[in-house]
Order: structure tokens, then C-alpha cells, then sequence
């Protein structure tokens, strides 16, 4: 019977059975909330009435971006961010998106600007357009061509970091696992998730497989993953039994599943099947309370980031 029990792995034993420790985003995206409070007092202090800002640019009304956007208004007014929510009607055109995220490009007080996606508009919109037009200095979503090339090249401390493979990588130093010479699977290869976790990882001197829907045998990929990321969008789609025993395991995936025990009717759940997947994994996630608090707290991060670089260039620090 001892031999049920995995020996040397971190976790909590419940009978027989070792389970995975859970790795709270929500508790590692109030350190760092607090942390960068402190970085803007002492911002304020250097540079009297100075403010970090932030504008999040939203077109039409879709009820989960909502959500996402008044997350993010209040992590910013906590920390003492200047956050601006610019809503443009779905019956915005392409021309006016763009306009405004120029105007927005112009304004000195504007630090950091984000696109909230997916474009919730009644005209055809070329999201690619829409996101590269932001200007590179202040892409905190780390988005544009110019972010997202430097970071496939390793350009690490040049570039703004993605916010939701930011939040991954947070998560997994906050495990204590070191990633060099790991072996990681990323599931997904989209531009605000997968590819620039592949990134992440590579430069973080990781061995990455990167799978996506045309992937053969995603199960066997997963089987060796020292460190698994998934953020595909399919509910539950990744068996426990498929995970590598001791793993790292990042669930990226926010899905509304159908549940009569909730008043709402519905249940958020991400894209691994977690009551399985931790009786194998060594860390995982939680969905809700795991990435998406982090994807919050590094847009925080980037911009505060982004106000440093602002003042740095106005040349108005002293020994920074
Ligand atoms: P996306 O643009 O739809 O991309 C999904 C990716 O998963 C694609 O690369 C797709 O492959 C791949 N994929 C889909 N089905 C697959 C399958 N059966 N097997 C293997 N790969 C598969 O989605 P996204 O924006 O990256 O988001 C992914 C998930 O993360 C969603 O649940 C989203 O809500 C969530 N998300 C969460 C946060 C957060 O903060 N927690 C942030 C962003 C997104 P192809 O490229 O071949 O189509
Ligand atoms: N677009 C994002 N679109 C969607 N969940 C987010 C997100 C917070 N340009 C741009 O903010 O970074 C982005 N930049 N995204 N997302 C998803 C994605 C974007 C997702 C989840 C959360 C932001 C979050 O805090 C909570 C949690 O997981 O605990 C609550 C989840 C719930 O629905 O109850």
C-alpha cells in the first residue's frame, strides 16, 4: 500500500493518495498588487503629482470582457493607477478604432493602452491591424509586432511581456521548480497565449513542445511534459490520467459549463479535467483563482513597467 503513496512529492496526502498543491493565483496576484502599490508611492514620491496611467480600449458590450475590464479598473485604482475605460459602440467602424487608438498613442499621460479582445463590432474589423496600430511604448498587452518579435527572440528585458504567459511564469517560480533544461508542453499557439508562452519558456531555457488542433497524440505530448501550459478554450479536454506524474500544470482556460447546482445555471472550469489532473501533477492550478487573477496583476505589472521607462526617458529620475 506504501507504494501508493508518491514519496518526495510536494503536496497534501489524503489517504493514500498524495494531491497536488494547489498554486493560488490569487494569492500570488496580491503580492505582487501590493509590491507594485509601494513602487507607485515611491514613484509619486520622486516625481510629486506624477501617476501611472492606463487606458483600456473596449468595442461593443460583451459581458465577460465586462467582467475582465472592471477587474482591471479596480486592481489599478488600488494600486494607484490612473485607469481609463473607453467604450466604442459595436457600431464602430475600423477607421474610428483606429483613430481613437492614435489619439491615444499621442496623450503623455497615457502610459500603457490595451485593446480588450475579442472586438465585439457589427463591421468586419482586422484584429492584426487594430492591435499593431497601439504604439509599441506603451503595448502593455505586449501585442504588437514589434513586443512579440522581440520576445520570440529572447529580448526579454526590452519588450512588454504578455499578461496571461507572464501570469504562467510567475506561477511557475512561485512552485520553486527551476524551468531550465525542462521539459515543457504548451497547448495552443494563439497570440495572446500560446505562442508567446512558447517564447517565454524557450528564453527561460526550457525544451518546448508546442501543440495545437492539428496535433497528433496530444495525450502522449502531455505524458512528457515536466511543465505543462494549456490555453486551448475546451472545457475539461485534458485527462488527468494523461499528465505527467510530479508535474507543473498552468491552466490557462476560463469555460462556462452547464451546472443545476448554480444559481447562475453555469460553472466556470478550465481546460483541465483538475480533479484527475491533481492526483498526478505535483503543482497545478485552479480555475477559477489561478492564471486569470495573474493575467490582472502583470497588465498592472507592464504598466507600472511602462511608467518607469516614461519617466526614465523624461529624464525626470534621479539614480534609477
Ligand atoms: P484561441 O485563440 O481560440 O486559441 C486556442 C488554441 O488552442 C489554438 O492554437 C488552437 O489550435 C488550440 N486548440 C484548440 N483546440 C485544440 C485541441 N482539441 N487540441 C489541441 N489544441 C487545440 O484561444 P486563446 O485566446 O488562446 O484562449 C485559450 C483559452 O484561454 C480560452 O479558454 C480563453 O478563455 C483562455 N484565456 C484565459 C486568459 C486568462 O487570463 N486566464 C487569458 C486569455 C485566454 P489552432 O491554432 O490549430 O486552431
Ligand atoms: N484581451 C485579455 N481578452 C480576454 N478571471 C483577459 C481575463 C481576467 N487585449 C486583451 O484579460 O489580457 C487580455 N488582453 N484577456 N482575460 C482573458 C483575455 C483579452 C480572463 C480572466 C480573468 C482576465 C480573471 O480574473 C477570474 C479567475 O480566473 O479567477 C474570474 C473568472 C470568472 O469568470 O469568474
Amino acid at each position: 500500500m506504501l507504494s501508493m503513496v508518491r514519496l518526495g512529492a510536494s503536496g497534501r496526502q489524503t489517504g493514500r493518495r498524495t494531491v497536488a498543491t494547489v498554486v493560488s493565483g490569487n494569492k500570488t496576484s496580491k503580492l505582487v498588487r501590493e509590491r507594485l502599490k509601494q513602487e507607485v508611492q515611491q514613484m509619486k514620491q520622486q516625481v510629486p503629482g506624477f501617476r501611472p496611467g492606463l487606458v483600456v480600449l473596449q468595442v461593443g458590450d460583451r459581458e465577460d470582457s465586462n467582467l475582465y475590464i472592471s477587474m482591471k479598473l479596480k486592481a489599478a485604482a488600488q494600486i494607484g493607477i490612473s485607469a481609463n475605460h473607453v467604450r466604442l459602440p459595436k457600431t464602430a467602424t475600423e477607421e474610428e478604432v483606429l483613430d481613437n487608438i492614435e489619439s491615444i498613442n499621442q496623450n503623455p499621460s497615457v502610459h500603457g493602452l490595451i485593446v480588450q479582445l475579442p472586438l465585439d463590432s457589427v463591421h468586419p474589423m482586422d484584429t492584426e491591424i487594430v492591435t499593431n496600430t497601439v504604439a509599441p511604448q506603451k503595448d502593455v498587452d505586449g501585442l504588437t509586432c514589434i513586443n512579440a518579435g522581440m520576445l520570440s527572440r529572447g529580448n526579454l528585458g526590452s519588450c512588454f511581456i504578455p499578461c496571461t504567459p507572464n501570469g504562467c511564469m510567475t506561477l511557475i517560480r512561485s512552485t520553486g521548480v527551476s524551468v531550465a533544461g525542462k521539459h515543457a508542453v504548451v497547448i495552443g499557439r494563439s497570440k495572446i497565449v500560446g505562442a508567446p508562452m512558447h517564447d517565454l519558456l524557450l528564453w527561460n531555457h526550457a525544451t518546448v513542445t508546442s501543440c495545437h488542433s492539428k496535433t497528433q497524440d496530444l495525450p502522449e505530448q502531455v505524458g512528457r511534459a515536466d511543465i505543462l501550459v494549456v490555453g486551448a478554450g475546451k472545457a475539461e479536454m485534458v485527462r488527468g490520467e494523461w499528465v505527467k506524474e510530479g508535474s507543473v500544470v498552468i491552466d490557462c482556460g476560463i469555460n462556462h459549463i452547464p451546472d443545476d447546482t448554480k444559481d447562475s445555471g453555469m460553472r466556470v472550469v478550465g481546460d483541465i479535467h483538475y480533479q484527475s489532473a491533481n492526483q498526478r501533477a505535483a503543482f497545478i492550478t485552479p480555475v477559477p483563482g489561478g492564471v486569470g487573477p495573474m493575467t490582472v496583476a502583470m497588465l498592472m505589472e507592464n504598466t507600472v513597467q511602462s511608467a518607469w521607462r516614461f519617466l526614465q526617458q523624461q529624464k525626470l529620475l534621479s539614480g534609477r
